[in-house]
């Protein structure tokens, strides 16, 4: 009897670490990137090229627009991105705070509509990868630079493995203490280990 409500809550426990390790996986992988960083934004004086070479897309990703009304953004084909054609737009946005969801992988065009914007720098090209794809090795000097994005460092395992572990224990506590026999002790360890293994597969696969 008593090892199977162990194991049951093993089960248990693993499932709630899962469930955990998901969102955290979740949160980690999702980020929004303000279009021209924190220093700059979606206008003229920001070297908008450098700021998108620095940064890796990700489907689930969001590029967040913001630009004073003198300013719109237009998302256009490749041709109409590279020629600065603003007249034939796929999508046109407006009112000086736009949030753009990656929803898939592959590239997307996006211009500023006000004459003379694009020609002088107001155009993107963005490339969004494929979230099941490993990303491509964080480079050191990209790294720094992506502020948004806690998973970018250097060492995916431990920066990823710091922030669950103080979890662990105190989600396990109070629901440890409530069985008096020694069994559950085991199961905790047994559940932890588990967890922690899962964690790491799972940390490692996303990197
Ligand atoms: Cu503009």
């Amino acid at each position: 009897m008593l090892p199977f409500i162990a194991r049951k809550m093993a089960v248990q426990r693993t499932f709630v670490c899962l469930v955990a390790l998901a969102v955290f996986v979740e949160l980690a992988m999702a980020a929004n990137y303000t279009v021209g960083g924190t220093n700059g934004g979606w206008d003229t004086s920001t070297d908008l090229q450098s700021w998108v070479s620095a940064q890796t897309f990700s489907v689930g990703d969001s590029l967040i627009f913001q630009y004073t009304p003198n300013h719109d953004v237009l998302e256009v084909s490749k041709a109409d991105h590279d020629s600065c054609q603003t007249s034939n737009p796929l999508q046109t946005y407006t009112g000086g705070n736009t949030v753009v969801p990656l929803t898939s992988s592959g590239k997307r065009y996006f211009i500023c509509g006000t004459l003379g914007h694009c020609s002088q720098g107001m155009q993107i090209e963005i490339d969004t990868l494929a979230t099941s794809t490993p990303a491509p090795a964080t480079s050191p000097s990209s790294a720094p630079s992506s502020s948004p994005a806690p998973g970018t460092s250097p060492s995916p395992e431990s920066a990823a493995g710091s922030p669950l572990s103080p979890d662990l224990p105190s989600a396990e506590s109070p629901a440890g203490v409530s069985p008096s026999p020694p069994a559950p002790s085991s199961a905790i360890k047994n559940s932890f280990g588990t967890c922690f293994a899962l964690g790491l597969g799972l940390v490692l696969m996303a990197f």
